[in-house]
């Protein structure tokens, strides 16, 4: 399960008389009423309910106010993508996606940028180019592209659809991948260089059925970048359902596997077609499964109304051409709000005559085959150590992943856990004696490092 830990105040307290120890704790736990919006039952479990927005709709009243009320993450239907965005080489347009993300962020909601490197909608100029030319091209969209909404986006879908249907599990014929194999590396890497803040993203579609070709190919490739050090932070499930392509058996699988290569999981542009009830359980599903994976942040639905609909005559979404609440909307509602929230909030702090500590912790209490981690945090000013502490849910852990985030700091000494590295994304992982923790108890690592130990925000997983 996400949980955050803030570091509140680490002022060194120097005080002329002796050392003061200040000890306070607070402890809420319980069910808070279950929320009536998309946006606010997600954000119970840290997640989010986003929406693709078409910039035309806009002036729709009906669909501004589901808009509105009922997400907190827009994506771009069309209005990001480099036809829209790059309409000749070297002028860039950003009206109609300046209004969609104007908009969104104006009403508190975030942007998932869609998307920066396509086989599919580019500009007529770009679609004739090969070679180093159009290499050069798609490098410096993705970098103007990037630089002009940094700050701005979530998460970035970098690569959209490289791979191939089908069984061969191979890349897809395009006239990006003919610049060569490295095209989406290269892609990667001048996202990350243009908005370092920024999750980035590959995103397809039939990578939902762990036995796929397509899936697995998808997976082998993010586990490469992750060992390479190329930089990729989630992977987008488009996950397009319909009698013909159903949602699989082992989605949940699917999901908690490329979770488990340390990177987040985002179901994108979700629709499934059908009515009524078997619709409504089909929807269940999907929303139980992102829920049952700790790195799965969060779902976007492709379109509002039936009738916003790439497929309307296949009635997709969660609510219909009038902007009725289907029943399928109830299923996922209700679904996200069994999962949360049960929280519980801690927040403790020690005070002697040189460093402060507060931690404060609120997470949702782990379920079945699931962990926490909280960190305490003892600052000083040029270093700190951090404990982290890892919980079992109510089933035992044989194993376990935890992921700090450490921006200012750089750690030069680490105990009871595999670290990937010294700063930035560091992922822990058990050593042979605390890979067993039995349900509801803990464990603990630590490591001192130099510099700022704040904004840690440990995620555990299990396995
Ligand atoms: O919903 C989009 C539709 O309005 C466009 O005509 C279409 C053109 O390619 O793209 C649709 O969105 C696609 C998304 O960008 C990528 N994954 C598949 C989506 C549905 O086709």
């Amino acid at each position: 399960m996400k949980l955050t830990s803030r570091s509140v105040s680490l002022v060194p307290i120097v005080s002329a008389v002796a050392a003061a120890a200040l000890g306070a704790s607070l402890i809420m736990a319980g069910n808070a009423n279950a929320a009536t919006t998309l946006g606010a039952a997600a954000q119970q479990s840290g997640r989010y309910f986003g929406t693709a927005v078409a910039a035309g709709r806009m002036g729709d009243s009906t669909y501004i106010g589901i808009l509105n009320r009922e997400f907190d993450m827009v994506t771009a239907e069309n209005e990001m993508k480099m036809d829209a965005t790059e309409p000749s080489q070297g002028r860039f347009s950003y009206g109609n996606a300046d209004r969609i993300v104007n908009h969104a962020r104006n009403q508190g909601k975030r942007v998932r940028g869609h998307a920066l490197a396509w086989h599919s909608q580019q500009p007529g100029w770009m679609q004739g180019m090969s070679g180093s030319a159009l290499r050069n091209a798609v490098q410096n969209h993705i970098t103007q592209v990037a630089t002009y909404y940094r700050g701005k986006i979530y998460a970035w879908d970098v690569v959209n659809e490289a791979f191939a249907d089908g069984s061969s599990g191979a890349r897809r014929d395009s006239n990006l991948q003919r610049t060569g194999n490295d095209w989406i590396e290269a892609a990667f890497r001048a996202a990350r260089a243009a908005d370092p803040g920024a999750k980035l993203c590959y995103n397809d579609y039939n990578t939902d059925d762990w036995s796929h070709a397509k899936t697995q190919a998808v997976y082998r490739m993010v586990q490469d970048f992750k060992s390479r050090g190329v930089p990729i932070d989630c992977v987008g499930l488009q996950s397009h359902f319909n009698p013909q392509s159903p949602v699989p058996n082992n989605y949940q699988t699917t999901l908690q596997n490329f979770a488990n290569l340390g990177v987040d999981v985002q179901i994108t542009e979700l629709d499934i077609e059908g009515s009524g009830s078997a619709q409504a359980a089909n929807y269940d599903r999907v929303t139980r499964a992102c829920l049952a994976v700790t790195r799965c942040t969060g779902i976007t639905v492709w379109g509002i109304r039936d009738t916003d609909s790439w497929r309307a005559n296949g009635t997709p979404l969660l609510f219909d051409g009038g902007g009725n609440k289907k029943a399928a909307y109830n299923s996922v509602l209700n679904a996200l709000n069994a999962a949360g929230p049960t929280t519980t909030t801690t927040t403790t702090t020690t005070t002697t005559t040189t460093t402060t500590t507060t931690t404060t912790t609120t997470t949702n209490n782990p379920g079945p085959g699931d962990c926490t981690a909280s960190v305490s945090l003892n600052q000083w000013n040029e270093g700190f150590v951090a404990t982290v502490k890892v919980t079992a849910g109510s089933s035992a852990l044989r194993g376990w992943r935890v992921t700090t985030t450490l921006s200012n700091g750089t750690v030069t000494n680490s105990w009871s856990a595999n670290r990937s590295g010294n700063s930035g994304s560091i992922t822990w992982t058990n050593v042979d004696y605390n890979a067993s923790v039995p349900a509801g108890q803990s464990t603990e690592f630590g490591f001192q490092g130099t510099g700022s130990g704040a904004g840690l925000d440990p995620t555990c997983a299990a396995g």
